[in-house]
């Protein structure tokens, strides 16, 4: 075993694996690699080879990042200099291996990664009251557009009587993903959910607040990591029990992270995740008389036709118009902002070059 190997050894069981031992021996870094595991406002925790420690982003690291995404998020692996004493520098994310990205009011740039380096991405909506096939597109395109396989799970099955007609409709609308219902009460479909819990997996919790998240979390691991608090009875709203994201070793090896819910899921550019999500859609589509239908009124437009039989639901193609039109927006949006952003950054690069001392000044 190299020196490399045994610095690496401790991380394994948080998910590093051959390929980025590989790119990292390769890279020839002499900082030792850490995973962020939970994030406190400008805090982060992380998984060193010694153990837990804080750390945190240079000011120049914030300075320079032109988009949230190069800002470390939970999940990240990063390479870190370590400190005597204080927090240990946060020096460079490696490369994502997935990211699961939103668009969210109140950042610079609209974008918060919700989770990075996910292999699995449990979407989660409760039986009784919180089932919207529409809002699941939208998590859908997100989570296949992240490079993390979505599976969708229902939650709360013992609260409804029979849950085979639903888990149907959901299934035409999940076209792909694996769809499983399951009770933290009774403890239904955990099996299923079992088998995407592998060593070293790590595997996201998303969806509205309320729905059991965290309540999933502790079934899973056998006791109680989690606060979980009671949905409100009159809107069903809920409460925003979880306010961080973090990332729990359960007794089997996987990794799971628990996330706040989240009130909106905005899209960011995310043509690839609205294609796997639509393939039904794009299969129709493409089967119109002219390559650039509009479907408006072209002769042998398939769309209309698929519409008017009904082998297409009028939700469905106005969900899937609604998404691509948010997400090309987002397109036009981000080129504008790359451009400014990309200002922002060299403007920075120049500024720390000058505080640089130079030799016979
Ligand atoms: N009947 C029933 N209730 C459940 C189940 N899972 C969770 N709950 C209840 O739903 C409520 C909300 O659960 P949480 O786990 O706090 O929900 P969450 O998704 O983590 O919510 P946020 O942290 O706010 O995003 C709690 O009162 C749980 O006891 C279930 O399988 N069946
Ligand atoms: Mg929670
Ligand atoms: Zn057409």
């Amino acid at each position: 075993m190299t020196e490399i190997d045994t610095l690496t050894m401790p991380l394994r069981i948080w998910g590093w694996d051959d390929a980025r031992q590989r790119a990292y021996v390769e890279s020839g870094s002499v900082l030792p690699p850490a995973r962020v595991v939970a994030q406190h406002r400008g805090e982060y925790v992380l998984q060193a080879p010694w153990g837990r420690a804080i750390g945190v982003a240079p000011g120049r690291m914030k300075h320079r990042a032109a988009r949230a995404r190069e800002m470390p998020a939970v999940g990240d692996w990063v390479l870190v200099e370590p400190a005597n004493d204080g927090p240990a520098t946060v020096r460079e994310i490696l490369p994502r291996s997935s990211e699961f990205v939103r668009r969210r009011a109140g950042t610079e740039d609209g974008e918060q990664v919700v989770a990075a380096n996910v292999t699995v991405a449990f979407l989660m909506m409760s039986l009784d009251l919180n089932l919207n096939p529409r809002r699941l597109e939208r998590y859908l395109v997100a989570a296949w557009d992240s490079g993390a396989t979505p599976v969708v799970v229902l939650t709360k099955s013992d609260l409804v009587g029979d849950a085979d007609a639903i888990i149907d409709e959901i299934k035409v609308v999940a076209a792909g993903a694996d769809v499983i219902a399951v009770s933290s009460v009774d403890g239904v479909g955990l099996d299923r959910l079992r088998q995407y819990l592998e060593p070293g997996a790590t595997v996201a919790l998303l969806g509205s607040s309320g729905v059991g998240k965290s309540t999933l979390v502790n079934t899973l691991a056998g006791e109680d990591l989690l606060l979980t608090q009671e949905v409100r009875e009159i809107d069903n709203k809920g409460r925003h029990t979880t306010t961080h994201r973090e990332i729990f070793l359960l007794h089997d090896g996987a990794l799971v992270l628990d996330t706040p819910g989240m009130r909106e899921l905005g899209l960011v550019e995310a043509d690839d995740g609205i294609e796997e999500t639509f393939d039904d859609v794009a299969v129709i589509a493409g089967s119109c008389r002219f390559s650039d239908c509009r479907h408006d009124s072209e002769p042998g437009c398939a769309v209309r036709e698929a519409l008017s039989d009904g082998t297409l639901t009028t939700e469905r193609w106005d969900s899937y118009s609604k998404l691509q039109k948010e997400a090309a927006f987002e397109v036009r949006r981000r080129d504008v902002g790359a451009a400014q952003a990309e200002r922002k950054k060299w403007k920075q690069i120049h500024k720390d070059y000058r505080k640089i001392p130079k030799k016979g000044r």
